[in-house]
């Protein structure tokens, strides 16, 4: 008989297949209707966005393994992973790449205008009308708050756009050869463009504040490739609203998939549905360790890749 599993999260056709092959897939729909099957479901997938509902994880009294199919824990109560046991695995390394390359795509839409290029040509308009000019990229001073993986690997294509680099961590990391700041403000001040690569979290929520917008100030441009938490939206807005802020690229958002109506209607912020790592050779590679850190843990083995 094959093992109950919860599906939270849709994922690529073959990975789902791979799930399907060896266990019995429940499609999460809503927690009354575990009902039936609660006792049973003793492994989860799910997304690094979508996490655990806490009363989907409390409905569960079999539960012993969430394979989060992302590198955010901040929607699984870790705490309660470890009191009752239950391992918790991540897909680190493989999207680092792809989550970089969005953050550097959202620098260049929102400074040079991308899609704002790409609606006038569409409309029609070229030719027709005037079109704002853009701004320049390279030799921009890049602030990073979150000096993780993917922080690192943003820094890294920035420097081939010849952007000076600082950042703001929980401390510092000497090795990095970044210009540190204690203070994420006073990085702010000194950043054109402020990319948001730290985890979600209670540590973190809403850390990017009116101050800190302010400091970056009406020339400046706010990138977020992490959790919309990290930054006070409503904030954000009023900042954008009143031009105390230059601009944003934003692929995440405090309540996903919500976007404050005012962002959609503002030619200086560029939007994505939260899918830095969305290509296939990423989701075909963060799937596959889901898939191999659940197998692990039904046959009693080392996972490859856990967080608790
Ligand atoms: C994914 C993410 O979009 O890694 C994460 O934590 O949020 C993203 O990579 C997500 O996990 C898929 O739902």
């Amino acid at each position: 008989m094959k093992p109950d599993i919860l599906l939270i999260e849709p994922m690529m056709p073959q990975i789902e297949k791979a799930l399907d092959d060896a266990y019995t897939v429940h499609r999460f729909t809503d927690v009354a209707a575990l009902a039936g099957v609660a006792g049973s479901i003793r492994g989860i997938a799910t997304g690094g966005g979508s996490g655990v509902p806490a009363d989907v994880m409390a409905a569960l009294p079999e539960l012993g393994i969430i394979a989060i199919n992302g590198i955010g824990t901040d929607a699984v109560d870790l705490n309660v992973a470890r009191q009752r046991g239950i391992r918790v695995t991540t897909t680190p390394g493989v999207l680092t790449a792809d989550v970089a390359d969005m953050a550097l795509g959202l620098i260049l839409m929102a400074c040079r205008g991308l899609g704002t290029g790409d609606r006038y040509v569409r409309a029609g308009s070229w030719g027709k009308a005037p079109i704002a000019l853009g701004h320049t990229v390279t030799g921009r001073k890049l602030g990073i708050l979150g000096l993780g993986q993917v922080g690192r690997a943003i820094a890294a294509r920035a420097r081939a756009f010849d952007m000076p680099i600082a950042y703001h961590d929980i401390r510092e990391i000497p090795e990095s050869g970044y210009t540190y700041f204690a203070d994420l403000t006073e990085l702010a001040r000194d950043s054109d463009v402020l990319v948001v690569a730290a985890s979600g979290g209670a540590q973190s929520r809403n850390i990017v504040d009116k101050t800190v917008l302010e400091a970056l100030g009406p020339d400046g441009v706010l990138i977020n490739v992490a959790r919309g938490t990290v930054v006070d939206e409503d904030a954000l807005v009023a900042a954008l609203q009143a031009g105390t802020l230059g601009g944003a690229g934003l692929d995440v958002f405090q309540h996903e998939p919500h976007v404050p109506d005012a962002l959609k209607t503002m030619d200086n912020v560029a939007l994505q549905p939260h899918r830095a790592s969305a290509t296939v050779e990423t989701r075909l590679a963060m799937g596959d360790l889901v898939v191999r850190n659940l197998a692990a843990w039904f046959a009693g083995q080392s996972l490859l890749t856990p967080v608790v």
